[in-house]
């Protein structure tokens, strides 16, 4: 395949030499399966929604039914979504290298479904349901407006993180320990403006390890990075698995 951008030799040797890479990735790792990304303008029906607002606990507070609508919208879209050759490369690269840890900030179960295993969901998983009472993880029906919980009647919400929650405290320290200890960390597809995801890059560097980038659009944090690869994760994986795989 012609090589359609530099990605510079000492990063392949630094990939080849790593003993543990660690890779966070954001929404632009399922743009290329046509997911909108959470800053791209939602279509249709929701481009008066701001995503930001409406995955907070005062939205679901405020209204319920419409936070349940637009989660089951998000769902719908990413049950008919397919990884793209990102997801599948990044899967492969766990083959190809000592140890590969994988943190996501996405909830689309997109990684999973291109076959990583032993992947890190910062921010929870668009498909799981609880209780916003009592915690309880549930099934919710989902021929009612606002699904109440089996246990003690309260509303049922999605298991995601919403701006304002804490990340689920087996996610935070092993994504912790992860950039603590890995050589190189991949950032990848993500604008690095939600915290403490967007910390984890400088706590690689912070503990030696070689940081990159990799987005069509270099981040406001871009001069933070040892390197960084202007490019769709879909292009630039298979790329990288072409270069290692030799
Ligand atoms: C918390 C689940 C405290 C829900 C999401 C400073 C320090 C700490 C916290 C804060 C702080 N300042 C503010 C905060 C609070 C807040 C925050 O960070 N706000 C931001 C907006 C400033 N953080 C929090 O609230 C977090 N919690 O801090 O808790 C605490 C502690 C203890 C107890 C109580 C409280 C929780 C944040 C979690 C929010 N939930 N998702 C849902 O999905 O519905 S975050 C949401 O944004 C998604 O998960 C998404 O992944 C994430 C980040 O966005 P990105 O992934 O980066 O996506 P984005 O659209 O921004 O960018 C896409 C990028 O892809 C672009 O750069 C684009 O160029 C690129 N791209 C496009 N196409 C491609 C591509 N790249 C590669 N290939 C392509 N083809």
């Amino acid at each position: 395949m012609a090589r359609t951008r530099d990605i510079p030799d000492a990063l392949i040797t630094a990939l080849r030499d790593a003993r543990h890479v660690c890779i966070l990735t954001g929404a632009g790792v399922s743009a290329e399966s046509g997911v909108p990304t959470f800053r791209d303008a939602q279509e249709g029906l929701w481009a008066n929604y701001d995503a930001q607002a409406l995955a907070t606990p005062e939205a679901f507070l405020a209204d319920p039914a419409l936070v349940w609508r637009w989660y089951r919208w998000r769902r719908d879209l990413v049950s008919e979504a397919m990884p793209n050759p990102g997801h599948y490369s990044i899967a492969k690269l766990a083959g190809l290298l000592p140890r590969v840890t994988l943190i996501t900030q996405n909830v689309d179960s997109l990684h999973q479904r291109a076959g990583s295993t032993g992947v890190i969901e910062f921010h929870g998983n668009l498909f799981d349901d609880r209780c916003a009472s009592c915690d309880t993880p549930t099934t919710a029906d989902d021929t009612v407006d606002i699904p109440v919980c089996p246990d003690c009647g309260g509303n049922l919400r999605p298991g995601v993180v919403w701006f304002g929650e804490g990340i689920p405290e087996a996610a935070l320290r092993n994504s912790s320990a992860a950039a603590v200890s890995c050589d190189v960390f991949l950032s990848v597809g993500t604008s690095s403006t939600v915290y403490p995801a967007a910390g984890l890059a400088d706590l690689a560097r912070d503990n030696a390890a070689t940081i990159v980038e990799i987005n069509p659009n270099p981040t406001m944090h871009a001069g933070s990075f040892d390197f960084v690869i202007a490019g769709k994760s879909g292009v630039v994986f298979p790329e990288l698995i072409e270069l290692l795989d030799v």
